[in-house]
């Protein structure tokens, strides 16, 4: 099977294919281009802690993609960046390694067609996959990840796994990238933010730091040189936007935040993007269509 997913429909604007050597002949003829996207969800929500529920995320935001424009008034721009719309891993509920093992191979196939991934979550044990996929074909030890988040997701083990969602950073940092910027952090263990100090290459803004002195966070962001990871957990933003996420934490960032730091993001060399944790069953609410614009923003922005 094409990816080894299934299709629950396709994010909004997503491009139609007929035959990957289609896609493969569109990427070769413009090698440089970091415009050539490819999405698959994974559905994946089994080290989840609090709520479960993000095993939907990735259909929820397909579906509230469905309402917006093509044209982006607020940007002055249109949505053409090419971007093709895969579906969903065909993950294994339970087994967080065998569904990194899979989205790893699924990361690797993007990539052999001159594609740069997007992954929506499911949780975020679901970033480290990519970065695997991705530290083939760059030096591991060239990239940035900027990472949103409530929390630092550094711990060693949890709940006795090396595999969940609370430990994602700590295995993407033993892959030993460039750094970790992590923005909008309230909520850590004293074993990871001694963690965070003692390593010079995690760089931690809290959430009354990016609140108060967004300054700092903005100019951190712009002198990033090298490509970019950037990994969204959704709890990033304050509960009042934001509910609908696996462990929402108060004093979070507002969209209003994100936007301008997606704006000096996309102006990077930005090679792959996950947005996680996204827990609702109800169609339209206001988490999955925040997200789904996140999503928008970021193909609107990135071309
Ligand atoms: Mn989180």
């Amino acid at each position: 099977m094409l990816f080894n997913t299934h299709d629950p429909g396709k994010f909004a604007f997503s491009k139609h294919y007929y035959d990957l050597e289609d896609i493969k002949a569109l990427t070769k003829a413009n090698p440089n281009n970091l415009s050539n996207w490819g999405i698959i969800g994974v559905p994946f929500d089994s080290t989840s802690s609090y709520h479960s529920g993000s095993r939907l995320g990735p259909i929820a935001i397909r579906e509230a993609s469905n309402s917006f424009e093509k044209y982006d008034i607020s940007y002055n721009r249109e949505l053409i960046t090419n971007f093709y719309d895969f579906g969903d891993l065909n993950v294994v509920h339970g087994n967080c390694r065998k569904t990194s093992e899979n989205l790893e191979q699924a990361v690797d196939e993007l990539l052999s067609l001159g594609l740069f991934p997007i992954i929506l979550g499911g949780e975020h044990s679901i970033s480290l996959s990519p970065l695997k996929s991705l530290s083939k074909e760059y030096d591991i030890n060239d990239i940035t990840i900027v990472h949103f988040d409530a929390h630092m997701d550094m711990i060693d083990t949890y709940q006795g796994e090396k595999c969940s969602h609370a430990t994602v950073m700590r295995r993407i940092h033993e892959l030993s990238p460039k750094k970790i910027v992590q923005i909008g952090i309230r909520s850590a263990s004293l074993e990871e933010d001694n963690y965070g100090l003692s390593n010079d290459n995690i760089e931690v803004f809290t959430s009354n730091y990016l609140n108060y002195a967004n300054e700092h966070v903005k100019d951190e962001l712009a002198s990033i040189n090298g490509p970019i990871y950037l990994s969204i957990d959704l709890d990033v933003f304050d509960p009042i936007y934001v509910p609908a996420v696996g462990n929402p934490i108060p004093n979070g960032i507002s969209p209003n935040d994100m936007n301008q730091l997606l704006g000096i993001l996309t102006k990077k060399q930005i090679i792959g993007f996950d947005l996680v944790e996204l827990s609702t069953n109800t169609l339209g609410d206001r988490s999955a269509i925040t997200a789904a614009k996140i999503v928008y923003d970021f193909l609107t922005l990135i071309n």
